[in-house]
């Protein structure tokens, strides 16, 4: 099933200089880049963001991670997109993120894991219609779509 999912270079990746390495791997892929911003989260939009996780012990230190700099926002089409994304960042601690994962290969910790990506098509849903409006979305057909899929 062609889906649509969320993907964040976060601040720690923007920082580290990893945005044309991360990008490169969706589009490697084979995701279609539907729609990518750059920009400073601001901190009503990382509450809503991360509400799933407001009263952890990490929420705090999470929204100060995810303000402290820009990052780049990406709305991606494929395949099962959101699984595929899952699979490609790793799991959530890079420590045990396998390696060939973008947490693993480029990262060390929890709180500093580089990427975030949708959980479920819900959450994809509900991310892309927080970050990006519909205008930033682009309908477009990519010329290697034939080969990509047999169809
Ligand atoms: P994921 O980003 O893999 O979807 P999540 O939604 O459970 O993971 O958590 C969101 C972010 O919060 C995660 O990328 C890093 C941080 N985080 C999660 N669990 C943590 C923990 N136990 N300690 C510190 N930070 C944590
Ligand atoms: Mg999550």
């Amino acid at each position: 099933m062609i889906e649509k999912t969320f993907a964040m270079v976060k601040p720690d990746g923007v920082q580290r200089g990893l945005v044309g390495k991360i990008v490169q791997r969706f589009e490697e892929r084979g995701l279609k880049i539907c729609g990518m911003k750059f920009m400073r989260i601001p901190k009503e939009l990382a509450e809503r963001h991360y509400e799933e996780h407001k009263g952890k012990s990490f929420y705090e230190p999470l929204l100060s991670y995810i303000t402290s700099g820009p990052v780049v926002c990406m709305v991606l089409e494929g395949e099962n997109a959101v699984a595929a994304l899952r699979a490609m960042m790793g799991k959530t601690n890079p420590q045990d993120a396998l390696p060939g994962t973008i947490r693993a290969d480029f990262g060390q910790a929890t709180g500093r894991n580089i990427v975030h990506g949708s959980d479920s098509s819900e959450s994809a849903k509900r991310e892309i219609n927080l970050f990006f409006n519909d205008y930033e979305i682009q309908k477009y057909d990519k010329i290697d779509e034939s080969w990509l899929f047999e169809r």
